[in-house]
């Protein structure tokens, strides 16, 4: 490092907050230093401890590039609707910066857009939430078209209430006064605008997603392969388990949101059947509310899955607030009714006397309705391929029991779902009459009503 103003002059550029100020920043390629702030509210019970949750904006503000050079955090029996934080503490951090020399604060949760721009200017210092941080890490990682367009109209969806009139910073340098209402509110008006006919834009492309998503699914239906999303919090280890089970390629990264794009592989199970896992975006406490709408087209793919696989680091010491977080984002997507399994990761990293622990602790601690919800609790190390098989055979044992039974008189050129049964099902009695090929035996639901919609006679079905 060296100081300013010798000979290696760093690149500056002047960018522009959401609100009122601008600020400079270097482009010498030194990370932004920031400050984080959190703020407890008594009573009211979250999920992770204070210290835990600002332990996770600092892996998230990492992952972001950003270093983090100190944090505070303040008890409150309110949240302070004009700055989040308290009067007092406001000036706190304004000594703090020359002490520390940030130029970054970060907020543990998303503020309203007058406390951001409040803050803003009381500290003339560049103000990010966790909303924001999160935004900019999965604009960051978004590699797919489908990616980007999400990730933008999330960015929009966050920024546009937090747009203001331009003409505030402009009265700063002394050009306020008479005609404040002027171009700058038009420019304001324009700006608004602008980024609501781009919205629109991205959500009739988002729509063209969507639907060549569900095509996809339906062709896949059509193969007979049941689906099994693979959820959990960010960094628990999805992506590695689905490397492991199938020989994917997919990026792996001790980085918080290393996924944005699903990802589907096949995979044979023990018994010959075939299965398809699908690796998800993870899961995160606070997840804004922004991202779920706007990732509504890769979460269908878990709202559309037929079984759950939930994947939990076991060496977390938060695991059973995580588990509970990633089961809300659940239900807010309306997939908590599925079959699921729960995959207990990472207990290569535990002595062995403690994965049983693990386990026992788990299902000791959490709230019995959670743990009835799980088929199966198996412990695994997706990085060492330790657990593959247990979890396989758990998975095979969960879809027989989800098979139904049927009972159906198919036509003779419907010879490839014939096939399809002795794939995907049991079949107890298979014979020929002049009407056709009648079967009687067991199927996953979603090929039931395959067999069903093809039928020649009246079809019989029991529960
Ligand atoms: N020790 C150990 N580490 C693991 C295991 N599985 C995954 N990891 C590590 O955990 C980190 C996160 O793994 P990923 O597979 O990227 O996790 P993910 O759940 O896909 O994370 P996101 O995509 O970011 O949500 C990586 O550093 C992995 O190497 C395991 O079984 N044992
Ligand atoms: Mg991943």
């Amino acid at each position: 490092m060296c100081a300013r103003g010798t000979s290696t002059r760093s690149r500056r550029e002047t960018i522009k907050s959401l609100t009122t100020l601008e600020y400079e920043i270097e482009l010498d390629g030194s990370p932004e230093r920031a400050f984080l702030i959190g703020v407890q509210v008594r009573g009211q019970d979250s999920l992770l401890d204070i210290q835990d949750s600002l332990d996770e904006l600092e892996q998230l503000a990492r992952t972001a590039g950003v270093e983090v050079v100190g944090r505070d955090f303040q008890r409150l029996t309110t949240i302070n609707p004009a700055t989040y934080i308290g009067s007092g503490k406001v000036e706190e951090i304004k000594l703090l910066r020359h002490e520390l020399d940030f130029n970054l604060l970060i907020f543990d949760d998303e503020l309203s857009p007058a406390q951001l721009r409040n803050l803003e200017r009381a500290l003339e210092i560049r103000i990010l939430d966790r909303t924001a941080l999160i935004l900019d890490i999965f604009a960051m990682h978004a590699t797919t078209k489908e990616g980007a367009l999400q990730v933008e109209l999330a960015q929009y969806a966050y920024r546009l209430p937090r747009l203001t009139r331009q003409w505030t910073h402009l009265s700063r340098q002394g050009v306020g006064g008479v005609g404040l209402r002027g171009p700058g509110e038009t420019q304001l008006e324009v700006d608004r605008r602008e980024i609501g006919r781009r919205m629109a834009q991205l959500r009739r492309e988002l729509e063209k997603v969507r639907q060549q998503r569900s095509l996809k699914r339906r062709r896949r239906r059509r193969r007979g392969m049941p689906v099994i999303a693979i959820v959990g919090y960010t960094n628990a280890g999805k992506s590695t388990l689905l490397n492991s089970l199938s020989g994917a390629n997919v990026l792996v990264e001790d980085k918080l949101f290393a996924t944005l794009d699903p990802t589907t592989r096949k995979v044979e199970l023990p018994g010959g059947k075939e299965v398809l896992f699908t690796d998800t975006v993870g899961f995160i406490q606070k997840l804004p509310t922004q991202l779920v709408a706007a990732f509504r087209a890769t979460l269908e793919e878990v709202h559309e899955a037929d079984v759950l696989l939930h994947v939990v680091d076991a060496t977390d010491r938060n695991m059973l607030a995580k588990i509970e977080a990633v089961e809300e984002v659940l239900a807010e997507i309306e997939a908590a009714n599925k079959p699921m399994l729960m995959a207990l990761n990472k207990v290569d990293m535990l002595p062995s006397s403690d994965r049983s622990s693990a386990e026992f602790s788990l299902l000791r601690h959490l709230p019995s309705e959670l743990v009835d919800r799980y088929e199966d609790i198996v412990p695994i190390s997706a990085m060492r391929g330790e657990g593959m098989q247990e979890l396989l055979s758990a998975l095979e044992r969960l879809l027989v029991e989800q098979m139904i039974e049927v009972e159906v008189t198919l036509p003779y050129q419907a010879g490839d779902l014939v096939d399809l049964w002795h794939r995907q099902g049991v079949i107890d009695q298979q014979e020929y009459s002049p009407a056709g090929i009648h079967l009687r035996g067991r199927l996953p639901k979603w090929i039931a009503g395959l067999m069903l919609e093809h039928a020649v006679s009246q079809p019989q079905r029991q529960p």
